[in-house]
């Protein structure tokens, strides 16, 4: 995908699987698309995560939903899932597979890489990622093994290096904190709980958005 089109699909990025959701998986993606997210992730993790043949059926359920909106879908970590579905694309954290591997077998589909540090950015980009997912900016509870907080520091920095690779924020992000990874050079927000969680995802999507543009 080009660049431009990419960055600006990574505005609001959603991303969830089923033990982030309060009520169906399907009925939340559904009203966060109502509400103007412009890529998803599906991640299928956490305690009482699905597995085997329901994790399967779910994100082909999750990608028919995309597909008829427009709407990009990645999955996480899981790259044979990704080849099976032939999804948009992968995103993969450091603890997982080698990303110049993962280039190599997906082709021209996306691929995001989380990285905390400046030098985890270059390695991704000399493994060929689409983008980066820099985080966690804010606190978050969402992920158990997250690194530590580290706000806009790493967008900053990698701006002011003259790099520029879509990079999107991740972690404790709120359409009350979202600005400033804006403002700091990111090119959108990724968001798990402010949505999922949300009683009302659509509007948390509005908001979210609105923040962000
Ligand atoms: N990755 P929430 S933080 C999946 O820092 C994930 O790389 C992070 O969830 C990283 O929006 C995170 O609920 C959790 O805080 C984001």
């Amino acid at each position: 995908m080009e660049s431009s089109i990419l960055r600006h699909k990574l505005n609001l990025y959603f991303i969830m699987g089923s033990t982030n959701c309060l009520k169906g998986s399907e009925d939340v993606l559904l009203e966060a698309i109502k509400g103007g997210i412009t890529m998803f992730q599906y991640r299928e993790k956490g305690k009482n995560a699905l597995t085997g043949i329901d994790k399967l059926k779910l994100a082909r359920s999750l990608q028919k939903i995309c597909a008829l909106h427009q709407v990009p879908f990645i999955v996480n970590d899981d790259i044979d899932l990704a080849v099976e579905l032939d999804a948009d694309g992968v995103h993969i954290g450091q603890d997982d597979a080698d990303a110049g591997e993962v280039r190599e077998r997906i082709g021209n589909k996306i691929l995001g890489v989380s990285a905390h540090t400046m030098a985890e950015v270059k390695k991704a980009m000399k493994d060929g990622a689409d983008y980066i997912g820099a985080g966690p900016i804010y606190p978050t509870v969402t992920k158990e093994d997250a690194e530590p907080v580290k706000g806009t520091l790493l967008i900053e920095a990698v701006r002011k290096a003259g790099i520029t690779i879509p990079i999107v924020g991740i972690g404790g992000i709120t359409s009350a904190n979202a600005r400033a990874v804006i403002e700091a050079g990111g090119d959108g927000v990724s968001v798990i709980s402010a949505i999922s969680l949300s009683g009302d995802p659509c509007g948390a999507a509005e908001e979210l958005l609105r923040s962000v543009q």
